[in-house]
């Protein structure tokens, strides 16, 4: 930080009447506001998303709906948006305009790194009624390929053994729900903000698990009074820069330990099942819907699908952000193509919107030159990902006998980042990912023989199904595409690829080129 910045009046309740007329600021009494419900995950994502909702809802009809933010997982959020009442600037960003406004929804935060008490006594407090979460794939705790709770994961090992120190999402919330049945009996909704589908069903599975074990009545007791809709979340949000936090300082003359930057665009459908008293987020944007399924279904294959193929390959090709990526024509062809041939198909009906059409308006989206989305940020827990992005529309493909080579090249392009991040491959980058470590031991033993390396991967069954792995076509299309990313020129590869006709076209019958 420089001297001029170090000056600067750091941002908390007294610097907002004083904030720059270009800021929006809380329109509503802060000191009246109440904590009525709790988000557990108070990441970037958080605080560009539901936390801005939240503070739309409190200008239009205020009420008691402010957010108590819990952290179960680094970062600790005392120093930052604790030592500004939770205060923080929001940039929403597009090429070269920049818009700020200072959020005020968010009352108290709590950590809870050390010890699940402090997370424990927020949840199971009365005045709480509903939390929301954003606590990334893995922090359900379950196989992405069925679903099902991970019961090897050390977290639920320990929860199911010490159910009263728990250490896991699944396992704090479970205790909480049966502190609020033993206490008070207050209902609760549990609102799942991550890109998993049915992500409320998943989280009411893990609970629910956990719950059995603590036994009593406590699963019951949660079959009638807690709910856990699903929820559809839509921002681009990249983790902060030092060169975001500078600018605020900069442009607004003050200091800002807890910006964050998102794009314009914004969307949130949430499944209408509730507990109790819950906020009218409908009023400010979001929807309300009986079924969020197609809305995800389609975020998920179009938007995150594009997201994360464009990950692998732009960091093949060398790019940074997927912004640049999407500056290099061959990468733009490559996804558009997938998107289009092979991923639109896959998908139904989704009321009110073009799929086409939003194919489109997401490619738009990544061009954002303001948005600087790193590429290993996206990569980080892909085998967390690709279940939902691409396996899933493959599945259904294949069933269908149609052709997954393009959505295969995308899945080979998360093998292959593993693996060149193997020392067996020259440590090339340093992979974030639960299954870095399998893959690596894979790579070491498979060597440069794409078929066991294929085979040996596709054998981790907690992404990829039996059926799925056991796919001639797939697993064909899975060893071309390590070939090329591993072997050669992982460019021209794909450049090959973008090529022929239709794509790679594979004999349905052989699984062969
Ligand atoms: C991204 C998402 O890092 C990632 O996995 O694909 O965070 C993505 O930016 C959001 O889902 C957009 O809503």
């Amino acid at each position: 930080m420089s001297e001029a910045t170090r000056n600067l009046p750091r941002l908390g309740p007294e610097l907002v009447a004083g904030l720059p007329r270009a800021v929006r600021r809380p329109a509503y009494d802060r000191k009246a506001l109440a904590a009525g419900m709790a988000h557990l995950g108070v990441g970037a994502f958080h605080r560009c998303h539901q936390a801005e909702y939240t503070d739309d809802l409190l200008e239009r009809s205020f009420g008691r709906w402010g957010v108590v933010g819990v952290n179960i997982r680094n970062p600790r959020l005392a120093p930052s948006l604790g030592s500004q009442d939770g205060l923080y600037t929001r940039l929403t960003r597009q090429d070269d305009s920049v818009e700020a406004r200072v959020v005020g929804s968010i009352v108290k935060v709590v950590d809870s790194q050390e010890s699940s008490a402090p997370a424990l006594a927020v949840l199971s407090s009365p005045d709480i009624e509903v939390v929301t979460l954003t606590v990334t794939e893995k922090g359900y705790c379950h196989k992405p390929a069925s679903g099902q709770l991970d019961l090897n994961n050390p977290d639920i090992v320990h929860d199911l053994e010490h159910p009263d120190l728990p250490r896991s999402v699944p396992g704090i919330l479970a205790r909480a729900l049966d502190r609020r049945r033993r206490s008070h009996g207050k209902p609760l909704t549990l609102l799942s903000c991550d890109n998993i589908p049915s992500n409320g069903e998943i989280l009411a599975k893990a609970v629910g698990a956990l719950a059995a074990r603590i036994g009593d009545a406590l699963p019951d007791w949660i079959a009638h009074n807690a709910a856990f809709p699903s929820s559809m979340v839509d921002r681009i949000a990249p983790a902060t820069s030092p060169a975001d936090t500078a600018m605020v300082a900069q442009r607004h003359g003050y200091r800002d330990a807890a910006v964050v930057v998102g794009e314009p665009f914004r969307q949130w459908v949430i499944e209408e099942r509730f507990a109790g008293r819950f906020p009218r987020w409908d009023r400010v944007g979001a929807s309300f819907v009986d079924d969020v399924a197609p809305y995800e279904i389609l975020k998920m294959r179009v938007l995150n699908g594009a997201q994360t193929t464009l990950c692998y390959l732009g960091v093949f090709a060398g790019h940074e952000h997927t912004c640049d990526d999407m500056k290099d024509p061959l990468l733009v062809r490559f996804v558009r193509r997938m998107l289009t041939e092979e991923t639109l198909p896959t998908l139904g009906p989704v009321p009110g919107i073009s799929a086409e059409r939003y194919v489109e308006q997401s490619l738009e989206r990544l061009r954002n030159t303001a948005i600087k989305h790193r590429n290993h940020q996206i990569a980080t827990d892909g085998s967390q990902k690709i279940v939902q992005r691409l396996l899933n529309p493959i599945r259904e493909r294949l069933r269908r006998g149609q052709d997954v080579a393009l959505l295969s090249v995308a899945v080979a392009g998360w093998m292959a980042y593993l693996v060149r991040a193997s020392d067996r491959f020259g440590s090339a980058w340093s992979a974030d990912d639960p299954y870095a470590a399998s893959v690596a031991a894979i790579a070491g033993r498979a060597g440069d023989d794409c078929q066991a390396l294929a085979s040996a991967i596709l054998g981790l069954d907690a992404i990829f199904d039996a059926e799925l792995a056991s796919s001639p076509v797939f697993r064909a299309a899975i060893v071309r595409g390590l070939q090329g990313f591993l072997a050669g020129d992982p460019m021209a590869y794909l450049a090959h690829v973008c090529e022929r006709p239709g794509g790679a076209q594979l004999n349905l019958a052989t699984g062969t080129g």
